[in-house]
């Protein structure tokens, strides 16, 4: 069920409590701004998400609200995960899906980070 983007934030979403530790994930990476798990999921032979630790919605709050450090923080976060995982050569995708017609389901931002695979001109 796609989400509204302007919706208050709910800290009982899936994500939230894959924070909180309440739900298991696979952990791949974490720091002060991060937590990347795998995804439950995965539509390609990698498929790692990334979420900030911030109560944010979507890419629409953060990028208008988050702290620069904290945006600055999050977007190292994720370029850190797709390097130690051994992507950068050959290539990635990094994508984050937003409201309805961005296909959102979980209301806390999420970049999903694909690869692993040659991915041809998009995965939708
Ligand atoms: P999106 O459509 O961008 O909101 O993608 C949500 C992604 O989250 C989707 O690829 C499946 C994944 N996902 C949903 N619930 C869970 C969960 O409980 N654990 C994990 N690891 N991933 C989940």
């Amino acid at each position: 069920m796609p989400i509204d983007p302007t919706q208050p934030y709910d800290d009982e979403n899936i994500f939230a409590k894959i924070l909180r530790g309440e739900i298991p994930s696979t952990k791949v990476y974490e720091d002060e701004w991060a937590y990347a798990f795998e995804d439950i999921n995965p539509q390609a032979e990698v498929h790692t998400l990334v979420v900030p630790k911030g109560r944010y919605v979507s890419w629409d709050d953060f990028s208008e609200k988050a702290p620069p450090e904290e945006i600055a923080g999050f977007v190292r976060a994720v370029g850190k995960v797709a390097r130690d995982k051994g992507l950068v050569e050959p290539g990635y995708r990094m994508m984050a899906n937003i409201g309805a017609h961005g296909g959102q389901e979980v209301p806390h931002l999420h970049v999903h980070i694909f690869g692993g695979q040659p991915l041809g001109p998009m995965i939708a």
